[in-house]
């Protein structure tokens, strides 16, 4: 081949590279006008405004429902309670179907339980839902109300995972205790304990692996971690759950809460596409309250989670 057709060819091929490079480009970009969680429900009781409440009126509620995540088993007992209330115009059935929801929503309690000398927060969930971001949106809520914190790095499976939650160590200002890695996240999770016990530092919040070699590791892991963390004594067992999985994190909470006592649930990434319905399927599945809802991926993005708010976020029209 002489000097031309190698430079012609070379060319060519990066500029079929750039092509394919822009495509891949413009195909992962999320597309613009994603329907916010809101406009499911709402745009459900449009339609009903203009043919009046009728049993098409029903079906397209629950359809909204079960488009907004809420899940089949509590879309039936919501629209059976709507049914049973029978309303006779749109707006007293919106009434209803917020009273009933907040009704059953506003009856758990929510609060954070800090009450161990060290209070231990265990924090659980699949890989890349959420677990490190939300430790250091915690943290950084508890250091603002003058709680001592100390983070303890017990995925010592993923390669990097203790250096994520050491830079987040560092920009809070907090004490972060590790181990090697692959080594035991139990000792790393006993040892910050100990050391918060030893310095009396108020929380102690223990990160671990989404993943390991297996689920059925995972799970004799974490029940492992738990009962040298303190077992019945750990104040939060909090599971972390992305809000954008929809359906799947029914499936997540099931394993996760049939292996460790679940004391709460943080739902993240309410700010992307997520249908926020979501949180009432988890509620009526686990029995367990959404405590935190992260909506963002700043340290200030992490909320308690509010029923009324959500259930008007849910209803309101766009
Ligand atoms: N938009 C948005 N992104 C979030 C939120 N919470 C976390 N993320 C992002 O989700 C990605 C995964 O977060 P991590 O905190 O690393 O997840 P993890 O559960 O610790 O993942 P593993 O350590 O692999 O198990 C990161 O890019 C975070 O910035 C949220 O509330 N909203
Ligand atoms: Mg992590």
């Amino acid at each position: 081949m002489d000097t031309a057709v190698i430079v012609v060819t070379v060319a060519v091929a990066l500029a079929a590279l750039v092509a394919i490079v822009a495509v891949a480009v413009i195909v992962g970009r999320p597309t613009a006008h994603v329907e916010r969680p809101s406009a499911v429900l709402s745009s459900a009781f449009r339609r009903a405004i203009g043919v009046g409440l009728d049993s098409g009126t029903w079906e397209s509620i629950e359809e909204a429902l079960l488009e907004a995540d809420v899940g089949v088993e509590a879309t039936t007992h919501i629209v059976e309670t709507l049914r049973r209330a029978s309303p006779t115009e749109v707006g007293r059935a919106v009434e209803v179907l917020k009273e009933g929801l907040v009704t059953e929503m506003s009856a758990r309690d929510r609060s954070l339980r800090l009450e161990g000398d060290p209070a231990v927060i265990l924090v659980v969930g699949v890989n890349g839902t959420g677990k490190t971001t939300t430790i250091a949106k915690l943290a950084n809520r508890l250091l603002k109300e003058d709680k001592t914190v100390l983070l303890a790095a017990a995925d010592t499976f993923r390669a990097g995972a203790m250096a994520q939650l050491g830079v987040w160590g560092v920009r809070l200002g907090v004490r972060v205790v590790g181990g090697q890695e692959g080594g035991d996240p139990a000792s790393v999770a006993y040892d910050s304990v100990d050391s918060a016990r030893a310095a009396g530092t108020d929380v102690v919040i223990i990160d671990t692996a989404g993943r390991l070699h297996g689920q059925r590791n995972l799970m004799a892991e974490l029940t492992k971690i738990h009962r040298v963390a303190g077992g019945e004594r750990v104040d939060e067992v909090l599971l972390v759950l992305d809000a954008t999985l929809g359906q799947n994190t029914l499936v997540q909470a099931r394993q996760f809460s049939a292996a460790i006592p679940v004391t709460g649930v943080v739902l993240t990434k309410m700010d992307s596409t997520a249908r926020g319905g979501i949180v009432v399927a988890v509620e009526r599945e686990l029995g367990v309250p959404v405590k935190l809802v992260g909506d963002g991926e700043g340290l200030d993005n992490l909320q308690p989670f509010d029923p009324v708010r959500f259930v008007d976020s849910l209803l309101e029209n766009p």
